[in-house]
C-alpha cells in the first residue's frame, strides 16, 4: 500500500500544551507517534513509502479561508518579534491566545492576539516556528494519497502529522491546523461523490463545518458523545446538515466505555448510509484513540476491534484514502494502525 510520509512534521513539536484546569503538560501529539507507526509499517512488506508531491495552496484555499492561512503562516514570527522573552528562548515557548472570540462579532481584530483568539478554538493547537511548514506537508501527504487512489483505484495511506479533523474553514483546534482529510475529500469531489468517515475518538467538528451545506460529500463521524467529551459543542446526533446539505452529515455520539460490539453496531449503520449514497471514493479519518487505554479516550476498542473495523470498511469495496488522525497510546499505536490498514491491502 502506498504510504505518503514526510519528515517535515518533526520540527512541529511545541514544548507544552494547556490541558483541562490550565495544567501545562507535555505535548501529547508528538513526533514519537510517527516513529511508532513507521517502525510497525517497516516490519510489513506491503508498505511502500513515498514522499508527498507539492500541490501548493490551491487545494487548501478551496477549503480554508485565505486570511486564516495568512495568520497561520505569519503568527510565529510576529509573536517572536513582539516579545523579547520569546525571542530569548523560542524553544521554551508556544504561541497561544488567552482570549477567545466565541464568534460574537464579525470583526476580525487587527492585532496578533486578537486574531489568535478569533482563529484558534482551544489551547492545544500550539503554534511554533515550523508548525505551518508541518501542516502544509501533512496536507500534501493527504492530497498525494487522494491522487494515488484516484489514478490507481487502490487504497492509499496518508501518514499525516499534524492531524486535521478539528480544523475548520477558518480555525485551528485540537492539535489540528489544516484539515487534511477535508482537503483530500474536496480534491476528490471534482471526480465524483465522496464519503468521508471519521473514526477518530473525537468528533470531527472541522470536517462537519466544512461540508455542512454540501450534498456531494457525505460526512459521518463516530465518536465520544460531546455531551461529556471534547470538542463539547458540536458532534451531536441532531446535527445532520443544512441547506443543500440536509441529510448529508451524520454523527454517532457513543457513551464512555463503548466496546467492540457497541462500536461495530454504530459502524454498520454508518456503512449502510454510505452504501446508499453510492460514492466514488471513500476518505477515512483514521484516529486510533478509540483504543482501550488511550490517554485521551474513554472507549474500549481492542486490537481485534480494529481488525474488524478495517474488514468492514474495506468490505465496502470502495477505493479508500486513509488519513492518519489521532491516537496517543504510543506503545500500541503502530500495531493498531497497521492492523486497520492490513484489511485494505
Ligand atoms: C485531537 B484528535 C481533553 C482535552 C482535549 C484536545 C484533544 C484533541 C484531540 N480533556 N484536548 O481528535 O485526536
Ligand atoms: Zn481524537
Amino acid at each position: 500500500m502506498k504510504t505518503f510520509y514526510s519528515e517535515t512534521h518533526r520540527k512541529h513539536y511545541p514544548p507544552f500544551e494547556v490541558f483541562d484546569g490550565g495544567k501545562r503538560v507535555p505535548y501529547l501529539e508528538n513526533p514519537d507517534r510517527m516513529d511508532r507507526i513507521l517502525s510497525a509499517l517497516k516490519q510489513k512488506d506491503w508498505a511502500e513509502f513515498l514522499e508527498p508531491s507539492d500541490f501548493g495552496l490551491e487545494p487548501i484555499y478551496a477549503v480554508h479561508d485565505k486570511d486564516y492561512i495568512a495568520f497561520l503562516a505569519s503568527a510565529w514570527n510576529e509573536w517572536l518579534d513582539s516579545d523579547p522573552e520569546v525571542a530569548a528562548s523560542p524553544e521554551t515557548h508556544a504561541f497561544l491566545p488567552a482570549t477567545f472570540a466565541l464568534r460574537r462579532s464579525p470583526h476580525i481584530p487587527s492585532t496578533l492576539l486578537g486574531k489568535a483568539g478569533y482563529y484558534m478554538m482551544d489551547l492545544s493547537a500550539c503554534i511554533v516556528e515550523h508548525t505551518y511548514a508541518a501542516a502544509l506537508s501533512s496536507v500534501n501527504c493527504a492530497v498525494s494519497a487522494a491522487e494515488s487512489t484516484f489514478h490507481t483505484q487502490l487504497s492509499a495511506f496518508a501518514l499525516c502529522r499534524p492531524p486535521g479533523h478539528h480544523a475548520g474553514v477558518d480555525y485551528a483546534a485540537g492539535y489540528c491546523f489544516l484539515n487534511n482529510a477535508s482537503v483530500a475529500a474536496n480534491w476528490l469531489s471534482s471526480k465524483g461523490k465522496v464519503a468521508l468517515l471519521d473514526i477518530d475518538y473525537h468528533a470531527g467538528n472541522g470536517t462537519q463545518d466544512i461540508f455542512y451545506e454540501r450534498d456531494d460529500v457525505l460526512t459521518i463521524s463516530i465518536h465520544g458523545d460531546p455531551d461529556f467529551e471534547y470538542p463539547h459543542y458540536i458532534g451531536f446526533a441532531d446535527e445532520t446538515g443544512a441547506g443543500e446539505g440536509i441529510g448529508f452529515h451524520r454523527n454517532f455520539p457513543l457513551p464512555a466505555g463503548t466496546d467492540d460490539p457497541q462500536y461495530l453496531f454504530a459502524l454498520d449503520e454508518a456503512l449502510e448510509i454510505i452504501r446508499k449514497f453510492e460514492p466514488q471514493h471513500l476518505v477515512i479519518s483514521a484516529g486510533m484513540d478509540t483504543f482501550d487505554g488511550d490517554p485521551l479516550g474513554k472507549f474500549k476498542v481492542t486490537r481485534n476491534g480494529f481488525m474488524e473495523i478495517g474488514k468492514r470498511i474495506a468490505g465496502m469495496r470502495l477505493p479508500a484514502v486513509i488519513i492518519m488522525e489521532g491516537g496517543y497510546a504510543n506503545e500500541a499505536l503502530g500495531e493498531n494502525i497497521v492492523t486497520l490498514l492490513e484489511q485494505f491491502k
